[in-house]
């Protein structure tokens, strides 16, 4: 029987290593390293080498263990668990010095494809607020010390959501399209630029739900844990859209119909 709590436990002592190492080379200046699907789609040294670090750490603590990475090749384990790892999500907040990233690691069983595994712990790091993100199946979500859970008190005003918008210039049209589709739900919208943060702030109850196309598995395996873990509702979608991109919504379960059938709608 896999210890979850154990998981999170060691999830959480990488998580806050890895956060300073990615902290420390911000402050020292960062450099791009390379551009992946765009021009806008960055990843800098930190990203390299704090995913480096992580996968270090976790194969001299899990050895038997799979890892899925952002910024390296995959690797499978024999213990049926894998670690899905985004070093730094919220890369181009990250390269402006705009402090809102995080670490995001999550273990999850199973075949490491969201449609197919079941995940076990979820940790979501920002090293600048020091705010701390985490779950295990069947324990809730927590913000450091401090039980958190959605916010199903609907406001008369309408929802706060959060989003966010591909890489690629050409899906821009169809997301501000999605936008216009969802707004009659919403009091206003937010772009924090870190899915991982996004998830998070609906766990938290600081965001009613949250909507994009695009992310990968490692921008919301941490994240989706943790929200429905904190009394939430989480989709990662099946069909992709004309750049084969999935969608994902979350939200509290009294805003999630609504929002993923205005959402959809492309
Ligand atoms: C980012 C997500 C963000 C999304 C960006 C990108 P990255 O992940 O956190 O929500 O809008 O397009 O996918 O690239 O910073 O790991």
């Amino acid at each position: 029987m896999t210890d979850v709590s154990e998981l999170a436990h060691i999830a959480i002592e990488i998580a806050r290593e890895a956060g300073a190492l990615a902290r420390r080379r911000r402050d020292e200046g960062v450099e791009i390293a390379a551009t992946k699907s765009s021009m806008a789609d960055i990843v800098t040294e930190a990203d390299r080498e704090v995913e480096s670090l992580i996968r270090d750490r976790l194969r001299s603590m899990r050895p038997e263990d799979g890892f899925v990475g952002e910024e390296s090749e995959p690797e499978t384990g024999t213990s049926g668990i894998t670690w899905i790892v985004d070093p730094i999500d919220g890369t181009v907040n990250y390269a402006y010095g705009i402090p809102a990233y995080a670490v995001s690691i999550a273990a999850v069983r199973g075949t490491p494809e969201p449609d197919k595994w079941t995940a076990l712990a979820g940790v979501v790091f920002n090293p600048v607020t020091a705010e701390i993100f985490h779950a295990s199946l069947g324990n809730g979500s927590w913000l450091g010390g401090r039980r958190i859970a959605v916010n199903d008190a609907p406001s008369p005003a309408g929802a706060l959501l959060g989003t966010g918008f591909g890489y690629d210039p050409r899906s821009h049209a169809g997301d501000l399209a999605r936008v216009a589709r969802v707004m009659p739900l919403a009091r206003d919208i937010r772009r924090f630029g870190s899915a991982a943060l996004d998830l998070c702030a609906v766990a938290a109850g600081r965001l009613d739900g949250y909507f994009e196309r695009g992310l990968k598995p490692w921008d919301h395996a941490a994240g989706a844990l943790i929200v429905t873990e904190a009394g939430g509702r989480v989709s990662v979608g099946h069909e992709r859209d004309e750049f084969g991109r999935v969608l994902v919504v979350a939200s509290n379960s009294l805003l999630f119909d609504s929002l993923f059938s205005s959402a959809s709608g492309d």
